[in-house]
């Protein structure tokens, strides 16, 4: 009891020591959030008016390039009207007539069998036959979803060849050839299909990584192993596609002007250091929370419960690890593994009146089976040392600690006389 006094003395002192402590440091924090905040508006700003004239470039940019992209598939589209017209102006008297409408029996309107002459008339714009402006004005639009080019010599229509089977995968890559783009890229959605079929359960992040030299000689050499071999190519079709996707083409939007550039260069600085600054802002928040929780405890009557906070103490019996962590936590944890399980978070002192701080109370633990939230009760008493002496569960889900601690030693006993000369500090 004596050596607890002269201890739970010094708890006071730290305590109180740093209570001053924590008070200055949250003086400091707010005055600093004060001071940050308002570096932060004004860096708030002068983001947002970085950002007004940079979106209004950008907009002007892109809606110039809209408009780009629409007269070009405005001629685009002219040009089609164009192919069409001719293709369909079988005599090639610059003129497309009903007869020769009727040769193409997929614009039928109403998809009967039977294609009409006043079905292609109705096509015609209601004429029995059009010249180019007006084809491409008013008969383009109401036949180009359903127009098909078919062969120029129509008298014994050909059967078109059925499609390639996709090739196998075991086929030696084909040569690349200056052909057609689209070609080319179906080509590869076949191959790359195939692939994939047959190779669903490679997971692609495996054979990320890139070749060795010597893995392809290996490959060469052990011509047997078609798995890796197969790899190979593969990546080297996505490597293809990866190179189509990085090229640019006349359909990609041009980069910006370089004023468009400076405004946008000159507002992700804006953005940056505002970002910088409310970063820091969100840190001194989470200081000034965590400190305010901490302040928030009632650490006794003099704050000699103060070197506990932040503390944790366990005690295992045959079953069980129970840990304390003083004013946060309490769980237990079964000795043949598993997670903790939580007892529950501090709540409160609850001793008697006469004795408050003799008992804490931590409460809303894990639910417990068929029963109520855990909880546990610490029973405190003056010792020389803060350690848990005892745990147990005097009911279902309910669990009381027996510790001891310096922090409840307020009495001390005079050693010649045997009196209890002591009385609380106060
Ligand atoms: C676990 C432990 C015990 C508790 C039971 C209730 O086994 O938390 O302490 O009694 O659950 O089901």
């Amino acid at each position: 009891m004596n050596e607890g006094f002269e201890i739970r003395r010094n708890y006071i002192e730290r305590g109180l020591d740093t209570k001053t402590q924590r008070q200055q440091t949250l003086e400091k924090l707010k005055e600093e959030l004060e001071q940050i905040e308002q570096v932060k508006d004004e860096k708030e700003q002068v983001k947002d008016d970085a950002e007004r004239p940079e979106k209004d470039a950008i907009e002007r940019h892109k809606s110039a390039w809209e408009e780009v992209k629409s007269q070009r598939e405005a001629e685009r589209e002219k040009e089609r009207a164009a192919t069409a017209f001719s293709e369909l102006d079988k005599d090639q008297d610059g003129r497309v007539t009903f007869e020769e409408i009727l040769f193409h029996p997929e614009l039928d309107p109403d998809n009967t069998n039977e294609f009409t002459p006043e079905e292609a008339v109705s096509l015609l714009a209601e004429e029995p036959e059009v010249f180019q402006d007006k084809f491409a004005q008013f008969v383009w639009v109401k036949i180009k979803d359903k127009y098909s080019i078919t062969p120029k010599t129509t008298e014994t229509p050909e059967i078109p060849e059925p499609p390639a089977p996709p090739a196998p995968v075991d086929e030696p890559p084909k040569t690349e050839g200056a052909g057609d783009e689209v070609e080319d890229d179906l080509a590869i959605d076949e191959e790359e299909a195939a692939f994939e079929d047959d190779y669903d359960d490679y997971d692609e992040d495996d054979y990320d990584e890139p070749l060795e030299d010597e893995d392809l000689e290996d490959e060469e050499e052990e011509d047997d192993d078609d798995g890796d071999e197969d790899i190979r190519r593969y990546r080297e079709m996505r490597e293809k596609r990866k190179q189509k996707k990085d090229q640019k083409t006349d359909d990609d939007m041009p980069e910006y002007d370089s004023y468009t550039k400076t405004l946008i260069q000159i507002a992700d600085d804006a953005r940056a250091e505002y970002n910088e600054v409310n970063d820091k802002m969100k840190e001194i928040e989470k200081n000034i929370s965590t400190l305010e929780k901490e302040m928030g405890v009632d650490l006794g009557m003099e704050h000699e419960f103060l070197p506990l906070q932040g503390e944790c103490y366990e005690y295992s019996d045959r079953e069980y690890t129970y840990k304390l962590c003083a004013f946060d936590k309490a769980s237990q944890r079964s000795k043949s593994g598993g997670s903790e399980t939580s007892l529950g978070k501090w709540g409160e002192w609850s001793g008697p009146a006469d004795n408050k701080y003799s008992e804490m109370k931590y409460t809303g633990g894990l639910k417990c089976w068929n029963g109520p939230d855990r909880s546990c009760v610490v029973k405190l008493k003056c010792g020389k040392e803060n350690q848990l002496m005892g745990a147990s569960e005097p009911e279902r889900c309910v669990y009381e600690f027996t510790m001891t601690t310096p922090a409840l030693c307020n009495k001390k006993i005079d050693l010649t006389s045997g009196n209890m000369d002591g009385h609380d500090e106060l």
